[in-house]
């Protein structure tokens, strides 16, 4: 088969948020500009795109609603199935039909577990059809999928105009003692208990709240900002702007890692604290996972908010960002190891 120009379907159920539609548009947006794949992006509730991405109708992308029940479409050459959604079935059957089976592949969950090193492209034959699915877990490690950057990252960075930025969002000029941290955080939070440390911080504290709308405000050292939900390209910029981010889920998580800045995580809730596992693998990984760990846990629910002891630590966390993210760099991205991966299936 001619692996140069494929046609890819992406299938995605959005269960919640903004994180099934993000992480499957900044894949598909990838697999499409920087590889010429020919990309469909099925998607069960097109609603979450409008804003992670309102010129999505430009290309390169063809978006589709999912709906069921199925209506006909020829499969593709690569299919892939975010976070083990069940394709259609009537889907499955045709591409058993093709004469060369597609490449299938189910997109994972992201998460440091050893475990993940393991799974990571072990196939899984159909139990009846001759097709075979692949595990494909995005991950830290050399033994994963890798995680996602565009090839455009550092150019789109080294255009980045602070100032430009903060005129935009009406924030003044940068106080050369500030300290701007940016929130990207689940409804269910503890800033209402952060505020007040903060509020009597020795130095300027300018917050971004991301995506909101709350009214800006001051009450001692703090300032509040909103900022309204950006365009995907553009939500890294709240991220190099701020010295420090607070992200969630997975997406916004791996951006903070990219941009190389202290970062605090808020990782998706699971029944039973079975997150805290999760949680503790990346900080297990993290070069200052054991600074990070105490404030992280109570961040998400665990132990007291201690903001002056975390405040102390910050100069010391800058340099192992750094480290982390020129670490994760050594490894290709998700997008081109996807691209490897499904290649050697088609040849
Ligand atoms: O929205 P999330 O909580 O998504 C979650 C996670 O993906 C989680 O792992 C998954 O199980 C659950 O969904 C179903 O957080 P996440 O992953 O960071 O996705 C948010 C997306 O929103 C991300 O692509 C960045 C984007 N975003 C913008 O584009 N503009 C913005 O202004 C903001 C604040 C976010």
């Amino acid at each position: 088969m001619n692996t140069d120009q494929l046609r890819c379907d992406i299938f995605c159920a959005v269960i919640d948020n903004y994180g099934d539609a993000g992480v499957c548009w900044r894949l598909a947006r990838q697999l499409a500009a920087e590889h010429g794949w020919k990309v469909r992006l099925w998607i069960d509730d097109p609603s979450p795109l409008a804003k992670l991405a309102p010129d999505h109708a430009a290309g390169p992308v063809e978006i589709r609603h999912w709906i069921e029940p199925w209506r006909d479409a020829e499969p593709a050459d690569v299919v892939i199935e975010a976070f083990a959604c069940n394709i259609p079935a009537d889907y499955v059957d045709a591409m058993a039909r093709r004469s060369a089976a597609p490449a299938w592949i189910n997109l994972e969950y992201l998460s440091a577990e050893s475990w993940v090193d393991g799974c990571h492209g072990l196939p899984s034959p159909h139990p009846r059809l001759p097709l075979g699915k692949y595990f494909f877990f995005p991950g830290f490690s050399s033994r994963t999928g890798g995680l996602p950057r565009e090839g455009d990252y550092d150019l789109r960075r080294a255009a980045f105009n602070e100032e430009a930025f903060r005129a935009e969002f009406a924030l003044p000029p940068r106080d050369p003692d500030e300290l701007l941290i940016s929130v990207f955080a689940y409804p269910r939070n503890r800033l209402p208990e952060l505020l007040p440390a903060l509020e009597h911080s020795p130095r300027p504290i300018r917050l971004l709240l991301a995506g909101t709308e709350a009214t800006a405000r001051r009450q001692g050292s703090l300032s509040v900002h909103a900022l309204p939900f950006l365009p995907q390209v553009r939500y890294d910029e709240i991220l190099w702007a701020g010295d420090l981010n607070f992200v969630r889920g997975e997406d916004s998580f791996v951006r903070a890692q990219w941009a190389g800045k202290p970062f605090v995580w808020q990782i998706y809730p699971q029944a039973e604290d079975a997150h805290f596992t999760k949680l503790d693998a990346f900080l297990d990984h993290h070069p200052a996972g054991a600074l990070l760990r105490p404030f992280w846990h109570a961040w998400n629910g665990r132990g007291a908010l201690d903001w002056p002891a975390f405040a102390a630590l910050l100069p010391t966390l800058k340099a192992p960002a750094r480290r982390w993210a020129q670490h994760l760099r050594t490894h290709p991205d998700l997008a081109a190891a996807l691209v490897h991966f499904c290649r050697e299936r088609l040849k």
